[in-house]
């Protein structure tokens, strides 16, 4: 048994160039890390079924898209290099969303509109199944912004693989109103009851209010800037990648982008360059006034909802008329920091696993779970059923690789009378601030339970991903944290290693609480209650790398908590044709 274990690791780690007869202690693999050889350091962290080029930087998803059958992904990319800079709209296409084929770039700097820059934006399909896309273009070495389109050369080709930009670039031009170097990433246009096409552009105020300005326009060439934003809020700083779209209030179908009818609510989506996280409000399209009303109850700024409380940004969404989903993509950055990290590996960045989205029947937030299409890559399976996990309590989920899995649990726990008082000072804390205080290592009540990821053999470095359930005076609050403060022994002061975390708006009345994570190598990305709450980290393991690493739920709150089932599957690498 050993040995086929053995031997089918090996076969795996085989086409990792990282294979070897002789079993490696921890300490070995660690000294190898250290010396940094370029070949180790390449494949390390490199992850197999997340979307990743074979090298160089990646930034935003842009241009999403699903075009007769075939779903296109452009993204931000520097074909020269590990670290930003030549940005291009890089190209893969696929039918599944997760084994990809790379194409030429599709549209990069040449024409006096973008010499300085292809910079990121949205496809819109017009009528008559027409592509067309949006972007940025930058014209000088001031980065003054401008937006472009481009229309596919040849509609028949089903890969879309070039792209041209007509002479009448660009489209719009910052009037003097407009800071025109905060000026960015146009959305999908969606069409009005009046027919006419309508888009917005991120941007800056003084003042550091951030806004979408909206323009208008009956042909999709002659846009019209509307005397009003279609939204802007106090204090956020400047708005990249704004995304604004439709939900459903009966299901968790998805709406394409101009969809017009009854018991639906808008969502605005923005990137807040200052913070470098992505927040979202719910709220109402108000068509006669054209504007987007955020409703009471949101937080429309730094305290507001996250679309993933971790390493997530320039996320964008669009609609899939194949499954009548709508889909999220989203950027995850290295957190190694120094750029020369990024150059020994030879790339960085990866976009998170695609997410079908859509809004809880509460109408408080939404929900996002990864697309069924990744559990084709499921394999082996193990399992465990009704382990109780008394405090202090770890338990070793064996039989699979967990450098590379999938895991689903669902705990369960008898009380609420135990979860500890909430400290009212923590009140004005982001969530993140709190896990940082009352990490695993706090004991607690009910909680901290959840997962060891990524762990070294004997804990030496792991990524909890956990629970952990407060009362305040009149009800409980359920925060969830992705804690990379021990994520590696690799301890240069700068690796960043946040305690990330968000609250989980759930009332516990049925005394569970659910977990999924998608670890794979550098990145743990878990969904919490069913995808309520999304935590990204990236994380690079010293000790817990392949067959080292070690995955193990654990509870360290007085209340037990039973893991009543689990299930953990490896995942195979997915397919990049290159
Ligand atoms: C760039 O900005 C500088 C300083 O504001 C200005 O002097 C220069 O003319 C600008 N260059 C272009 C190409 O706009
Ligand atoms: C357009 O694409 C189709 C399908 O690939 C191909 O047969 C045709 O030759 C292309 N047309 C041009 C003008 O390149
Ligand atoms: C535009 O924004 C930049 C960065 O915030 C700022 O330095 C510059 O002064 C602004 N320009 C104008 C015209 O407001
Ligand atoms: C549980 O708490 C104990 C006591 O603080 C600590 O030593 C241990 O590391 C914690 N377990 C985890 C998984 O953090
Ligand atoms: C608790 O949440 C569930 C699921 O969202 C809901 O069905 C139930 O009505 C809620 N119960 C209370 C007391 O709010
Ligand atoms: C990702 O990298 C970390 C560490 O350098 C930065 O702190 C983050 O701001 C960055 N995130 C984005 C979206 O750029």
């Amino acid at each position: 048994m050993e040995f086929l274990r053995k031997s089918s690791l090996c076969a795996f780690l085989f086409m990792l160039f990282f294979c070897s007869n002789e079993a490696n202690s921890s300490h070995e693999e660690f000294r190898r890390l250290q010396s940094s050889s370029s070949k180790l350091l390449k494949n390390l962290f490199r992850t197999e079924y997340h979307f990743q080029p074979p090298k160089h930087w990646i930034n935003d998803p842009t241009g999403l898209m699903n075009y007769n059958g075939i779903y296109h992904l452009f993204y931000q990319y520097n074909p020269k290099g590990a670290v930003w800079g030549n940005i291009v709209w890089a190209h893969s296409v696929s039918i599944d969303m997760i084994n990809w084929i790379n194409l030429e770039p599709a549209i990069y700097p040449s024409e006096v509109f973008d010499k300085y820059g292809t910079w990121s934006g949205s496809t819109t399909i017009l009528p008559g199944n027409k592509p067309v896309i949006l972007y940025t273009g930058i014209v000088d070495d001031n980065q003054t912004q401008v937006q472009n389109y481009a229309i596919p050369a040849n509609l028949s080709d089903p890969f879309l693989r070039k792209w041209i930009k007509p002479d009448n670039n660009p489209l719009i031009v910052a009037d003097e109103s407009i800071n025109k170097t905060k000026f960015r990433d146009p959305t999908t246009a969606w069409l009005g009851q009046d027919g006419r096409w309508r888009m917005v552009v991120g941007s800056l105020r003084k003042n550091e209010r951030g806004l979408a300005i909206m323009y208008r326009s009956k042909d999709f060439m002659k846009w019209t800037k509307a005397q009003h934003p279609l939204h802007s809020s106090a204090k956020t700083g400047n708005w990249e990648c704004v995304d604004f779209f439709p939900v459903s209030l009966e299901n968790t179908d998805g709406l394409d982008t101009s969809f017009k009818g009854e018991k639906i609510k808008h969502v605005l989506k923005v990137s807040l360059d200052v913070t470098r996280f992505d927040y979202y409000t719910i709220g109402t399209y108000d068509t006669k006034r054209d504007r987007y009303i955020p409703d009471d109850t949101m937080i429309d700024g730094w305290h507001g909802l996250r679309l993933d409380y971790g390493n997530f940004y320039a996320s964008r969404t669009f609609y899939d008329p194949m499954k009548n989903r709508r889909v999220l993509w989203g950027w995850t950055n290295e957190s190694d920091v120094f750029p020369e990290d990024s150059i020994k590996k030879g790339w960085s960045g990866i976009q998170a696993i695609p997410r079908k989205l859509w809004i809880d029947p509460s109408g408080k937030h939404l929900v996002q779970w990864p697309i069924e299409e990744l559990e084709m890559l499921r394999k082996e399976k193990v399992e465990l059923r009704n382990y109780e996990l008394n405090k202090g309590e770890n338990v070793e989920v064996q039989g699979i690789t967990p450098a590379q899995v999938d895991v689903e649990v669902t705990f369960s726990f008898s009380s609420l009378e135990n979860a500890e008082e909430f400290d009212p000072s923590w009140v004005d804390l982001y969530a993140q601030d709190v896990c940082a205080i009352r990490g695993s290592t706090v004991q607690g009540g009910l909680g901290p339970f959840g997962l060891l990821t990524l762990s070294s053999e004997n804990l030496e470095e792991y990524t909890p991903v956990f629970f952990r359930v407060f009362k305040t005076q009149d009800k409980y609050k359920v925060l969830m944290c992705s804690d990379a403060s021990r994520s590696s022994v690799r301890n240069h002061e700068k690796m960043y290693k946040p305690s990330f975390a968000g609250y989980v708006e759930t009332n516990l009345t049925d005394k569970r609480l659910s977990l999924r994570s998608l670890i794979d190598h550098s990145v743990v990305e878990s969904f919490g209650d069913g995808g309520k709450t999304c935590i990204t980290s990236r994380v690079y393991p010293a000790l817990a790398i392949y067959g080292d690493t070690h995955l193990f739920a654990f509870n360290n709150g007085t209340e037990t908590v039973k893991i009543e089932t689990l299930d953990a599957w490896n995942m195979a690498k997915s397919e990049k044709w290159i």
